[in-house]
């Protein structure tokens, strides 16, 4: 049983080593969005809302998320008696539309707590089987190709398995292949778009195909699938989609009409663990194989990222890149690592998120906070 008493939110800013450019806008500073869950058993949880300063991922955005868990989310958890972590995303869900990101900091957090009281690693109370999670690397649009090159030869040589590359219409066809044409016909490439194209790109978004990459990632509307599935039928390529999948019945969508064969799964997209859970045992019983995506998290939601990670049905190397690729100093300790051969390490050894919190610098970057209290 859950029991909280007491949510801490705070606002830090951390700068990434380099701007993160993608279709749609960019980052330099991340502002990220930390919650601490206080469960009356004493049992206590850090969690992160993955939302950033724009709406140009999704319409949430940290100004949004912040008033939503005050207002509306956090009231229905404080002070209530949840029996179970798995009945936490339907209460935030009822007759609460939208604002995913913002319910499943909570429900993920719900779900840390959970799984220290049951003395277990986060991975496990998932369901997770694996030990160790195959890393792919995220590319940002460059300044031109010869950086995008240097980027992603590097990253292969680091021992990334996967590398995508950020896509735009005058950033697309020759960029990749110039890539391809220099890291060579094994490497594992993909291309994600952001949303940068519209059908009337079908006759260019099919020359990818002779680049043979694993896949393309939601090259149309953020929250499309009809116009997808046609999209579908003129490529060879696998489309993925992450944008449009925000539940389990936009994943069934997805199979129905045939609008991608392969699924991104953002947790805090979805609003939280039970949907990721319910995509990934869909996606699992119709052959979809699925990966974890990432949001520029800090140490703490890479951490929700890894556990999900280790289902059976992420087949596929996931967006969770080491701490050293985003910031100078992470909030976590030790920092997250990847291994030569790609390979991120499931913490196993304690329970809930397996990996110390480094308190003191949150506080110290801390620009905002507020407390809600039963
Ligand atoms: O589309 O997957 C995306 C980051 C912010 C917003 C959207 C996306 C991304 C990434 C970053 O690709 C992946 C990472 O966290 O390394
Ligand atoms: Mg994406």
């Amino acid at each position: 049983m859950i029991r909280l008493d007491r949510i801490v939110l705070r606002e830090i800013r951390l700068p990434l080593r380099e701007p993160f450019r993608i279709s749609s806008g960019e980052m330099r500073e991340r502002r990220i969005l930390l919650l601490e869950l206080f469960d009356a058993t004493g049992v206590h949880a850090w969690a992160e809302c993955v939302v950033d300063d724009a709406p140009n991922y999704s319409s949430e955005t940290i100004d949004t998320a912040w008033p939503t868990i005050v207002r509306w989310l956090a009231p229905r958890l404080i002070g209530a008696d949840v029996a179970s972590h798995t009945d936490v995303h339907g209460i935030l869900e009822q007759d609460v539309r939208g604002h995913h990101m913002a319910k499943a900091a909570l429900e993920m957090g719900c779900w840390n707590i959970a799984a220290q009281q049951a003395g277990l690693p986060l991975a496990r109370l998932l369901g997770g089987t694996r030990a160790q999670i195959a890393t792919g690397i995220s590319l940002g649009i460059q300044r031109d190709v010869a950086t995008l090159i240097a980027k992603a030869t590097e990253s292969l040589a680091a021992g990334y398995q996967k590398v995508k590359i950020k896509i735009a219409p005058g950033r697309d066809i020759e960029w990749v292949a110039a890539v391809r044409h220099a890291v060579g016909d094994d490497a594992h490439l993909m291309a994600d778009a952001n949303n940068a194209y519209t059908l009337a790109d079908a006759e260019r978004l099919a020359q990818l195909d002779a680049l043979h990459l694993m896949m393309i990632e939601q090259p149309l509307a953020h929250d499309d699938l009809v116009r997808h599935a046609e999209l579908q039928k003129r490529l060879r390529t696998p489309l993925c989609l992450d944008e449009s999948i925000t539940s389990l019945e936009r994943a069934q969508d997805m199979h129905t009409l045939g609008a991608g064969r392969i699924v991104n799964i953002k947790p805090g997209r979805v609003g939280g663990f039970a949907q990721s859970i319910a995509i990934h045992d869909f996606c699992e019983e119709h052959s979809i194989p699925v990966w974890c995506g990432g949001m520029l998290e800090s140490g703490i939601g890479r951490a929700y990222n890894v556990a999900l990670a280790s289902l059976p049905n992420f087949t596929l190397p996931g967006d969770l890149s080491p701490s050293a690729r985003y910031w100078t100093q992470d909030v976590v300790s030790p920092e997250w690592t990847m291994d030569a051969r790609g390979m991120v390490q499931v913490p196993l050894a304690e329970p809930g998120l397996g990996i110390a919190v480094d308190e003191d610098r949150i506080r110290a970057l801390t620009v905002r906070s507020e407390e809600i209290r039963a």
